[in-house]
């Protein structure tokens, strides 16, 4: 143990602490605008200088270790001289246009510059905007850029993509797309993890809210929208409410007070991949189609783009399934809109999705009959779904559960753990049991899939399972640096799996690049673990039992793998 004084307060912490967590760990926080554990701790903004006794010059606590015997001053008046200078010269440098900023009231600046009580600043540079193009679905816009770094190592270390870089030199330094390339050149998976581990409004996903207002306002348009497994978790948080509060009936009530026509849960759709996938798993896997060993998930459209540019040769091993999101689509613009007599070309589908990736993912082509469009129209984030809600000025309080609409009304807790690392695995095994056996397993017996702390084993749950003779080896990894490792070790041949999900971000959808945002929180344990709650709770929780699909299948479908089901709800990956 190491002895110092923080404050006036004597404190023993352990070996190798740095001054801020001993700081923290005492209830003595020192603000910080650069700093995220483990992956920036390069002390760029200044902000958490603190005074050493005897030493004449500041030094900054994020990076340096308490050492025995230390005396330090964390709000000294020269500290206060210091970190407010330093602020000022950030603030100079930056759009200070709060107002219409999307992260106004979430931004670590605003914060410190407040608490700071800086009333005005007194340097002002001319800012240049870099170009960009705004209808790609992650934008960055360079005014108001810090410098931190967060992104740039975020991509690089956790996901292992490495889109960003400094540029320039001098008072033009800026981060931009490495390497000169635009945003369409680079290999961004549009993860989005960028976004949501920036500390101000540099970084934000394209807005497309009002593309969906539009929508609901258009007499000739039927909207329907749907919302994902995780954004249950996580939308709850920005409005104030306690996570059983925030429930997807409320969510569905606020959409249909906002003006959607029919509102309906992705978990339909998840059980209705499950049904797709898991079948064709089986299919490529005991009639020997399976050569080329693993197969892939493909519902997370990050992980696809990944693949298409890190992998290629690879591609051909994705299943065939269209994610739930996509899925989704196709079912409300054929066999919902036979149901309700209206042509394909009046539906409006909308989803609400803790994502980016998945407004790049809307852009696959849907051909049906004489239609050729998009299985989904309009794709928000759960942060933009949040900013609808405040703009209807709905009271979360006024809410009310409300259940889907039919006939695509039930879901299964199988299809709600999808939006949790592992769950889309879980959910397949539980149902390809089912099909192998004509029996169900107990429902968790699958749980073994589940990693206990997400980056723990390099964010990798591998598990291994009999079903009579028939072993199936699988892996789940999140996060796509854990990802590339763990494919790298599958080429070097150094382990086998017939079946790996893969999801880009880490803890899988709940900590979504498109999910409410809390400076230096990592949140999607808790919001998987949440997930895990509801699907216990479910009353069904085999997606082979939800009767609404069997339903649709019969009516409409006729089987997985059909040749309906193989022109609207597969698709084919090329590069
Ligand atoms: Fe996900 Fe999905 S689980 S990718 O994370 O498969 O975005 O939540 O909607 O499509 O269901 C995201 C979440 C989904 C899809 C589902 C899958
Ligand atoms: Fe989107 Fe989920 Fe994939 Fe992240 S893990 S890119 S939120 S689908």
């Amino acid at each position: 143990m190491v002895n110092l004084m923080i404050d006036g307060k004597q404190i023993s912490v352990k070996e190798n602490t740095t001054i801020m967590e001993a700081a923290a760990q005492n209830g003595i926080p020192i603000p910080k605008l650069c700093y995220l554990k483990g992956i920036n701790e390069i002390a760029a903004c200044r902000v958490c200088v603190v005074e050493l006794e005897g030493k004449e010059k500041l030094i900054t606590s994020c990076n340096n270790v308490a050492e025995e015997g230390m005396v330090i001053y964390t709000n000294s008046p020269k500290v206060r001289r210091h970190r407010r200078t330093n602020v000022e010269l950030i603030l100079a440098q930056h759009d200070c246009q709060c107002v219409s900023c999307t992260r106004s009231g979430n931004c670590s600046l605003q914060s410190v510059a407040n608490d700071l009580n800086i009333l005005d600043i007194p340097y002002k540079k001319v800012l240049e905007k870099r170009p960009w193009d705004l209808s790609f679905p992650l934008i960055r816009d360079s005014s108001k850029c810090i410098k931190c770094m967060r992104c740039v190592q975020v991509c690089e270390k956790i996901q292992g993509l490495g889109v960003w870089d400094v540029e320039g030199t001098g008072s033009r330094t800026t981060v931009n797309v490495a390497g000169h390339k635009t945003i369409h050149e680079a290999d961004c998976a549009l993860c989005g993890q960028c976004i949501t581990h920036c500390p101000v409004g540099a970084l934000r996903e394209r807005d497309d809210t009002e593309k969906v207002w539009s929508a609901i306002a258009d007499k000739n348009k039927t909207v329907v929208v749907q919302v994902a497994p995780a954004v249950r978790t996580a939308w709850g948080e920005e409005l104030g409410m306690k996570p059983d509060e925030a429930t997807v009936g409320k969510i569905l009530d606020a959409c249909k007070r906002m003006g959607a026509d029919y509102v309906f849960d992705t978990t339909f759709s998840a059980d209705l991949t499950i049904m797709e996938e898991g079948t064709e798993f089986l299919k490529r896997f005991t009639e020997g189609e399976l050569k080329e060993r693993p197969m892939f998930t493909s519902c997370c459209p990050g992980w696809i783009r990944f693949i298409k540019s890190q992998y290629p040769h690879l591609v051909r091993q994705l299943s065939t399934a269209k994610s739930p999101q996509q899925m989704f689509g196709a079912a409300m613009k054929t066999y919902f809109a036979d149901k309700i007599g209206v042509s394909p070309e009046q539906i409006y589908t909308v989803s609400v999705m803790p994502c980016v990736a998945k407004k790049g993912e809307r852009e696959m082509e849907l051909f049906h009959g004489e239609y050729a469009g998009h299985d989904i129209d309009a794709v928000i984030t759960t942060r933009e779904l949040v900013k609808m809600i405040r703009s209807a000025h709905i009271s979360p309080g006024t809410l009310k559960d409300r259940e889907s609409d039919r006939p695509m009304q039930q879901g299964s807790g199988a299809g709600v753990i999808f939006g949790v690392t592992g769950g889309v695995m879980e959910a397949a095994l539980r149902s390809a049991y089912y099909l192998l056996k004509k029996e169900n397993p107990p429902a968790d017996a699958f749980k073994a899939v589940r990693s206990p702390e997400f980056q723990a084993n390099d964010g990798v749950a591998e598990a291994e399972f009999s079903i009579d003779d028939v072993k199936v080896r699988t892996a789940v990894v999140s996060g796509l640096g854990n990802t590339r490792a763990l494919l790298d070790k599958i080429e070097r041949g150094e382990v086998h799996y017939d079946f790996v999900e893969v999801m880009a971000c880490p803890g899988g959808c709940v900590g979504g690049g498109g999910q409410p945002i809390h400076d230096g929180k990592e949140l999607a344990f808790d919001r998987g673990q949440n997930l895990y709650c509801l699907d216990e709770k479910a009353q069904l929780r085999f997606s082979h039992e939800n009767e609404d699909i069997l339903v649709m299948y019969q009516e409409y479908f006729e089987k997985p793998m059909s040749h309906k089901a193989h022109m609207l709800l597969h698709t084919e990956h090329v590069n």
